[in-house]
């Protein structure tokens, strides 16, 4: 996520650090562009590889069920790549910070209070919500507005599984995601950049949508700290921002939520945040993402450019739920 405009920024502070060195290095030596496409190649073959690899993290495993149709076919974004470039503000806001702090995190004990509009409202341990429901492994597609973009072997179930045992009540018409505070645990929240605690929302069908998951796990493990652990959001048709991390809250409320980003800068991000390679509110495009892990060394600099597709590709189970909305003025 970005807030100054990307003119203002040295190109020094927009780019990991090593990407920047690794650059300016590269861009002295001519004529190594042929080079660089045959290391993007060789990469490719190792990611189509890394599927296989057991506990790639050696955190403890989290047995799924695999859900084919609703996975998409693309060679997986490394376990390197999905755990070293990540955007989790309350540890700092460069790629390599969550690798680098999330440590800290303590996930257990962990309780989520899902509260409002229910009529069961309760609280969960983890523990419980672990078992609540059977996991699925669901590959997709992840769309960062910083336009990239990964293929991710998520593990979870539907939230849906998760509201239905609280009943909501037929005032429930959002849902909102609130992330934990503890500044001593998360050395980023004392970083006015956003106001804290870290929160997002959904509208009711949306969140009781099947492909909308509440995430425990990836690459057939429990998920890393700097990945939300021990559960967040995955929606894969919206920005990355929508899949709120390290969730202590889920409130049922009637009306839409102010989500930290829309509060933040709200000409840039609105509430719905669908993927929209039509519409850029930002200052810099949406019409076409880099997808990580492919374009070998730098930090991804060199990945290729593929053009993103209208709900990130989950137009077919997704759009109707938009019919009729002037999806440029409900971004
Ligand atoms: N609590 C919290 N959740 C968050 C964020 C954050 O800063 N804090 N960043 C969001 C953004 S911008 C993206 S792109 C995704 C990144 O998820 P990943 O690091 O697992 O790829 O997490 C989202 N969830
Ligand atoms: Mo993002």
């Amino acid at each position: 996520m970005l807030i100054k405009k990307p003119r203002d920024i040295a190109s020094s502070e927009i780019t990991p650090r090593e990407a920047f060195r690794g650059r300016r290095r590269f861009l002295a030596a001519a004529g190594l562009g042929a080079a660089a496409a045959a290391a993007g190649i060789a990469t490719r073959r190792a990611a189509a590889i890394a599927p296989d690899a057991p506990h790639p993290g050696g955190l403890p495993a989290l047995p799924a069920r695999k859900k084919a149709e609703l996975s998409t076919l693309e060679a997986l974004t490394p376990y390197k790549d999905v755990t070293t470039y990540n955007n989790f503000y309350e540890f700092g806001t460069s790629k390599r910070d969550p690798a680098e702090y999330a440590g800290r995190l303590r996930t257990r004990p962990w309780t989520v209070v899902v509260e409002g509009e229910a009529l069961k409202p309760r609280s969960f341990g983890i523990e419980d919500l672990l078992k609540l429901a059977p996991m699925e492994e669901r590959i997709y597609r992840h769309r960062c507005v910083e336009a990239w973009s990964m293929v991710v072997p998520w593990i979870g179930y539907p939230l849906s599984s998760l509201l239905r045992a609280v009943q909501p009540t037929g005032k429930a018409k959002y849902v909102e995601f609130v992330t934990l505070l503890d500044p001593a645990q998360m050395p980023g929240q004392s970083n006015p950049v956003l106001q804290w605690p870290y929160r997002e929302g959904l509208r009711m069908d949306e969140a009781m949508h099947p492909l909308t998951l509440l995430t425990f796990g990836l690459y057939g493990e429990v998920l890393p700290n700097q990945d939300g652990a021990p559960l967040r959001m995955v929606i894969p048709w919206k920005y990355g921002f929508k899949g709120a991390k390290s969730i202590v809250r889920i409130r049922l409320v009637e009306q839409q939520p102010v989500t930290s980003w829309m509060r933040a800068v709200p000409d840039w991000y609105g509430f719905y945040s669908n993927v929209n390679p039509h519409v850029s509110p930002q200052n810099w495009s949406q019409a076409t993402e880099r997808r990580i892990g492919q374009g070998g060394a730098f930090g991804g600099l060199f990945a290729p450019r593929v053009p993103t597709q209208m709900f990130n590709g989950y137009g077919d189970q997704v759009a109707r739920l938009y019919a009729g909305m002037d999806l440029s003025k409900y971004f």
